[in-house]
């Protein structure tokens, strides 16, 4: 593994910090990405271990958006039609924004952090609070194989790739498939958005990295899509190279083409990207420097996992963004972890309020800009670091 990308030191993204505990000492970790070229496999150095991270305090939510809940649901609908699943696993079934979509007999979600695994399972669905391996793979499918598994943002947050996809390999049915969803290297390169990368994402994946690893399992992927959530994701379709049932559709190919153009087999590409991070962060500092000068009131926007990492890594703090806005009931009243910024219980923008706003959910652009026209229209304006810091 070689290292093209030193974050810093960064507290857990998703460690928001209650007020009883704010002069304490944050646990910090060493934040630093490489680049392992017999896979192509791109990945943050020093993990945190899962129960640190995914506990029964977990904060984030799926369906604390419109536009995941509306993905989720219109993707549910697509693959009942398509694939016709009679048995389907979620693995990371979070709140339930996509499993809700089924008939509670038809599916099984797979949920460690406890505190939303019991928001589904009061709504009768069935769901193991625990996390996904091989013993639990085998409890699930004792009696009936899947036909489908699913799961989105979740592989890119598991250490242990191989028992992963045993686990999925022994749980599938013979024309069995699996659809993954994780955010695209290729877009995160070229957005500049060196925010993928917290302690949670282990991993960002490339098609070319993970076809390599499901070649081990005898694996291979038969279809990609790119979506637009969570910044530009891939959605892949993978089955059995022994499943004769799906061809291999020109998408893969196409998408493998893209990526070897854009030279995501070769270290050089990195650590052209590692140089891009630090003018990024320079511009943002930049940024802020002017608009303090001239005394602009800055807010943030969506308390993120991601914004951990510019905040932290920027060096950004409560005397630059005054506070941020999220909709999450559990991140109201606390602090971003590091920065130490206080998260306000949302409200629309009131331009009387506020000058300048920080997208700390930029991935999301669409539908705060449109939730928020009326700031805008009065001039509100709204700092983003993607693809470059700007003002817009
Ligand atoms: P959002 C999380 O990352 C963590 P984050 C995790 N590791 C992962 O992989 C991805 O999700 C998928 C708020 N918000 O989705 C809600 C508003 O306040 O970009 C959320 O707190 N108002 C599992 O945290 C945050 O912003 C709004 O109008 O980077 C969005 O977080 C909207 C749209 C969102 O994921």
């Amino acid at each position: 593994m070689k290292k093209f990308l030193d974050l810093g030191l960064q507290p857990l993204a998703n460690s928001f910090i209650k007020k009883k505990n704010i002069s304490l000492k944050e646990k910090k970790f060493k934040l630093s990405v490489g680049f392992n070229k017999k896979n192509y496999l791109v990945s943050i150095i020093n993990t945190v271990s899962k129960e640190k991270m995914f506990n029964k305090d977990y904060p984030y939510k799926s369906s604390e958006s419109k536009t995941m809940k509306k993905s989720f649901k219109l993707l549910a609908n697509k693959i009942k039609k398509k694939f016709k699943p009679s048995f389907t696993i979620e693995i990371g079934s979070n709140d339930g924004a996509f499993i809700k979509n089924f008939k509670k007999k038809d599916v099984v979600g797979v949920e460690p952090c406890k505190n939303l695994a019991q928001l589904t399972k009061r709504e009768k669905y069935k769901i193991y609070a625990e996390y996904w391996n091989i013993r639990l793979a085998k409890k699930i499918t004792k009696y009936r194989k899947a036909d489908l598994i699913y799961s989105a943002n979740t592989l890119s947050h598991i250490k242990n790739y191989n028992e992963i996809f045993k686990a999925i390999k022994n749980s599938l049915s013979d024309d069995g498939i699996l659809i993954l969803e994780d955010p695209s290297l290729l877009e995160c390169l070229k957005n500049v958005a060196y925010d993928q990368f917290y302690c949670e994402h282990i991993y960002v994946f490339s098609t070319i990295a993970l076809k390599a690893i499901l070649n081990n399992f005898d694996l291979e992927i038969f279809n990609i899509e790119n979506t637009k959530t969570h910044g530009g994701s891939n959605r892949y379709y993978i089955k059995d190279k022994s499943n004769i049932k799906f061809k291999i559709h020109k998408n893969v190919k196409k998408e493998i083409n893209k990526e070897i153009k854009f030279g995501l087999h070769k270290f050089s590409t990195y650590k052209n990207f590692g140089s891009k991070v630090r003018k990024s962060k320079k511009n943002l500092l930049n940024i802020f420097k002017k608009l303090k000068k001239n005394n602009f009131k800055i807010i943030g926007y969506g308390a993120t996992a991601k914004s951990c990492t510019v905040l932290n890594y920027c060096g950004l703090g409560n005397t630059d963004i005054k506070y941020f806005y999220d909709t999450t009931t559990y991140k109201i009243n606390k602090y971003l972890p590091g920065s130490k910024i206080l998260i306000k219980e949302y409200k629309k923008l009131d331009r009387r309020e506020v000058d300048i706003v920080y997208l700390g959910a930029w991935n999301f652009k669409d539908e705060i800009f449109k939730k928020e026209q009326s700031f805008i229209k009065k001039g509100g304006k709204f700092i983003t670091h993607i693809p470059y810091p700007k003002i817009i």
